[in-house]
């Protein structure tokens, strides 16, 4: 049995850290089952509309696609014109596509990218098509590199894998090779890398041989089914070149996602002797997983400012590059409003952000016109942020200025990710003081949380700045006799995670350690005071496995228990109850777990 999710924050190795909408893997997993009555409907009706053609010329067929030129003087062409991929990934779902591909055209977008092509594609190819934009049209690869993808396959042995994969991708790929909203073909992504979640030493070397090994197998199976379209594959970093070198030399270019180390490309590139040009499926500011610490010691996530000036910087490298870096699809066309969503999204809930203005810039459209988002700078945390007091006042600081003169309106939002992992945005009813100053009660959870200011101008921009904040529980006047008493419990958890959990983690004054119980109900943790003690004050210092119900007893003998106070209705976080009682044992006594774990408590304290 393992205990409830680990709460520590786990650093994976660097460039695992992705904070991917992990679109395939949500999108692109419907029953097998289904997938295969899906096919022939979908292949029947591509054949009617070709039977129909002449009444659609919009349907017309495919472009040809062509990697041309030698080395270091490469160039892309799409019917013999040169083209150089202005691009974006796509985070939408396809059904979607008519609302927002105009909006990318009028961006300046040529192309955007997908992690997977199957029957649900099509609406998002025909819309690319009616608005002059192209597709990276992706192919899913378990492991793939970000958390969600998951998977763990061996590509030495596992033929049944590798050739239900090969059928099914040439069989899209047979789909929609003459549908004229196809670029290329994009096969996997982030493998490489993601195969060190698998296996390491020499079984990793052997597996991402056999791997780059299967990319070109289904590179040449491609090709054999369309010779038009270029076929790629996507990796999380240069590291994965020299494999694709070695063992993949049917494929038409490389392709890499790289944040931070967009620049650094074109040098690694040289160094490696290769012989094929590249494109950049994902790029922007850096991500979460690359910057430094700020001083609660959680990712200090880059300015609104800053991440606009990540994505002209990463354009100009790509661009620097020039006859080997073909264009780029930076990341990311997304609409999700979480923690991820403004971390990298250009317009998170539709609402354009300055990055959104960067990009739209950097393709060559025109921007003078437009209303642009507010520009927010100076966040700050009024008092000290790394001592808010759990369920306290807290003010945050904000200076915002709209260039367009708009009205400003403000929310504030919190997010516990690095408490429990949790991807969403909270928001918190703010009291304006006037002066760019917003109170709010701090969150009742102690722990590190983000909080963000949200400014939005009513024309459909926003500014978004986020800032940590340690929450720490209420002082209690007064003696905590609990503390580093002898302490015992119904249970203990004693490993997963970061336990084993014992009764004394609970009166240790340490708010990193924690008692947890079995995962059953009822369950105590008793401390012995050494003597008849009077008390006024018991604080209860929750971790996320909280109780709604349980009462506080007082004991002589450890035996016979009194209540002296009984809670409903608990909601974790911090309880500060003031209760008079009288024993040499106090404890509490759970019986409703508010979740599917057990009990857990960072710090029980008795005030006397
Ligand atoms: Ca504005
Ligand atoms: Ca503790």
């Amino acid at each position: 049995m393992t205990g409830p999710r680990t709460r520590t924050r786990r650093r994976a190795a660097p460039l695992v850290r992705r904070l991917h909408p992990a679109p395939l893997v949500r999108r692109l997993v419907p029953a097998p089952l289904a997938r295969r009555l899906a096919a022939p409907l979908v292949a029947g009706a591509l054949a009617a509309g070709a039977l129909a053609l002449p009444a659609q010329p919009a349907q017309a067929a495919g472009s040809v696609v062509e990697v041309t030129g030698s080395q270091g003087d490469w160039q892309l062409t799409v019917d013999g014109s040169p083209y150089q991929v202005k691009g974006l990934t796509w985070g939408p779902a396809a059904s979607d596509a008519g609302k927002y591909l105009p909006d990318l055209r009028s961006m300046g977008v040529n192309t955007i990218r997908t992690w997977g092509t199957d029957a649900t594609s099509k609406p998002l190819l025909d819309a690319a098509a009616a608005n002059d934009i192209r597709v990276i049209a992706g192919f899913w690869l378990q492991p793939g590199g970000g958390p969600g993808s998951g998977g763990c396959v061996d590509y030495v042995t596992d033929d049944g894998y590798k050739s239900s994969m090969l059928e099914e991708f040439t069989r899209w790929v047979d789909a929609y090779k003459d549908h004229p909203g196809v670029l290329m073909w994009n096969v996997g992504n982030e493998s490489v890398l993601g195969l060190q979640n698998c296996y390491s030493g020499d079984a990793l070397e052997a597996q991402r041989a056999a791997y780059t090994s299967f990319v070109n197998e289904v590179a040449v199976r491609i090709h054999a089914v369309d010779p038009d379209h270029p076929v790629t594959s996507t990796d999380a970093w240069t590291g994965a070149w020299p494999y694709y070198k070695e063992n993949a030399p049917d494929l038409d270019l490389y392709a890499v996602n790289a944040y931070q180390d967009v620049c650094g490309i074109r040098s690694t590139w040289a160094q490696g002797g290769y012989t094929k040009p590249y494109i950049v499926t994902e790029t922007g500011p850096p991500g979460e997983w690359e910057v430094p610490d700020d001083a609660n010691g959680i990712p200090e996530e880059p300015t609104d400012q800053a991440k606009a000036e990540g994505y002209t910087a990463a354009w100009d490298c790509v661009t620097g590059h020039r006859g080997v870096a073909l264009g780029a699809t930076m990341f990311h066309y997304g609409t999700e409003y979480d923690f991820g969503g403004i971390w990298f999204n250009l317009l998170p809930a539709g609402q354009k952000r300055l990055s959104y203005y960067a990009v739209k810039r950097a393709y060559g459209a025109a921007t003078e016109a437009d209303n642009t988002p507010p520009v927010l700078s100076a966040m700050s945390v009024e008092g000290d942020p790394s001592r808010v007091l759990a369920g306290g006042e807290l003010t945050l600081s904000v200076r915002a200025t709209d260039p367009d003169g708009d009205p400003l309106s403000y929310e504030v939002l919190s997010n516990s990710k690095y408490l429990d992992e949790s991807n969403e945005l909270t928001p918190l009813p703010a009291t304006g003081l006037g002066g760019g100053r917003l109170r709010v009660t701090a969150p009742d959870r102690p722990g590190v949380w983000k909080m963000y200011v949200k400014a939005t101008d009513g024309k459909g921009n926003v500014g978004v700045e986020s800032r940590s904040v340690r929450v720490v529980p209420p002082d209690v006047d007064g003696t905590n006799a609990a503390l580093g008493a002898p302490a015992t419990a119904s249970s203990e958890q004693q490993g997963g995670g970061d336990c084993p959990c014992t009764a004394a983690d609970a009166v240790d004054g340490d708010l990193t350690t924690r008692w947890a119980s079995d995962w059953s109900d009822p369950q105590w943790l008793s401390v012995d005071l050494g003597a008849r003690t009077a008390f006024r004050h018991v604080q209860l210092v929750w971790e996320t496995s909280y109780a709604t119900e349980y009462t506080v007893q007082t004991s002589d003998d450890g035996r016979n228990w009194r209540t002296v106070r009984e809670v409903t209705g608990g909601d974790g976080g911090v309880d500060d109850l003031d209760v008079s009682g009288t024993g040499r044992y106090v404890r509490v006594h759970g019986t409703q777990r508010g979740t599917g774990w057990g009990y857990s408590l960072y710090e029980f304290g008795v005030y006397t």
